[in-house]
């Protein structure tokens, strides 16, 4: 339990300074999501996939990320992480928007393939859970490079667990005790689809002994217990003591995307019952209650990021296309130019 003398962050060695910025980049991915679905609303942004209310989980695991340093394979809902890690409202909205600026894929891939080679963030595969495998390949590379102190995090839904290649990324994880944390994001749902239908086990983290690794259930909404629970699998990770499986509950607050409807499968009151435990709110009441941050500090925050988010809409809708030349760039077997 928390003391008035020795509140959670300063247990955490997490500092007033890293708590102001992560509640700042919890906010901007808020509002940058709410752009990117008015803006797909107007048709111009085509294809948008939400990060509200799952942002205490990725920010609580980029905390625990030494940036640039270990190896992230994001999933598509990862936007608040990658925004944790570095990339900023023009990158994303460059991204979305499909211009040749997109430090993600040059306008080539759909949203949501979040990429970066300086943030060594590896672009997942459309095909639900087989990033895992990547995962756990990158992790045995570098076993055979002799290379230490360095993790890999690979993120996903409850649904990807359900996935065959999910199986083959943990199962070569466990057998080689490599180092990499597996992250589940447990929205509850896969799409329409509900947990009692997709996953046969309460907590996915069970499954973690099938695979001979911690499994660790963490309130996904509590930026302080994912961090804790992430820092924990990454260091353990890097001391080479093998891999681990955190599951955050958690869940989505909008529509899978914006071409689902969730109003066909879940209820009103639901959605309102997890508004009301929204992880930004919480995080912002933390702050407050230990004096971390004021109200007008507050609605300063919240302008500057509005005022940010309006500048990178503008910025990428004026921003160029791809050239149709460029077509080819980067595709297996094509000739560079
Ligand atoms: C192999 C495969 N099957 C189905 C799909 C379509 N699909 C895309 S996202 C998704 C839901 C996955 O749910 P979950 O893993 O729980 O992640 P969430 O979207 O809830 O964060 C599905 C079925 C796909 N992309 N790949
Ligand atoms: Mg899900």
């Amino acid at each position: 339990m928390e003391s008035k003398d020795d509140p959670l962050h300063i247990r955490l060695g997490l500092s007033p300074e890293q708590l102001v910025a992560g509640l700042r980049t919890m906010i901007t991915a808020r509002e940058t999501d709410d752009r990117l679905w008015l803006l797909s609303r107007q048709g111009r942004a085509h294809f948008v996939v939400t990060s509200a209310g799952h942002e205490a989980s990725q920010l609580g695991c980029a905390w625990a990320i030494h940036i640039g340093h270990d190896y992230v394979i994001p999933y598509y809902r990862d936007m608040a992480l990658v925004m944790a890690l570095g990339q900023s409202p023009l990158d994303i909205m460059l991204h979305a928007m499909g211009r040749r600026d997109d430090p993600s894929s040059g306008g080539r891939q759909m949203f949501g393939h979040f990429s970066s080679r300086r943030l060594r963030i590896v672009s997942g595969s459309s095909s639900v859970g087989s990033h895992l495998v990547h995962a756990a390949g990158i992790a045995l590379a570098f076993r055979a490079t002799g290379e230490r102190d360095i993790a890999v995090m690979g993120l996903f839904g409850e649904g990807a667990t359900a996935e065959g290649a999910w199986h083959e990324g943990l199962t070569i994880a466990g057998i080689h005790q490599l180092p990499v944390v597996f992250v589940c994001e447990n929205n509850q749902y896969a799409i329409s689809v509900p947990q009692r239908h997709e996953v046969p086990v309460e907590d996915v983290a069970t499954k973690a002994t099938g695979y001979g690794m911690p499994g660790v259930v963490v309130d996904g909404n509590d930026v302080f217990a994912v961090y804790a629970a992430a820092r924990q699998a990454m260091d353990r990770a890097r001391a080479g003591e093998g891999p681990t499986l955190i599951e955050c509950k958690t869940y989505r607050l909008r529509p899978h995307s914006n071409a689902d409807d969730d109003r066909k499968y879940r209820s009103a009151e639901e959605i309102e019952a997890w508004r009301a435990r929204d992880p930004i709110l919480r995080f912002e009441r933390y702050l407050i209650d230990h004096g971390l941050l004021g109200p007008e500090q507050l609605e300063a925050m919240r302008r500057e990021v509005r005022a940010e988010v309006d500048a990178a809409t503008d910025a990428a809708e004026a921003a160029p296309w791809p050239l149709p030349d460029s077509l080819t760039d980067h595709l297996y077997g094509s000739v560079s130019r």
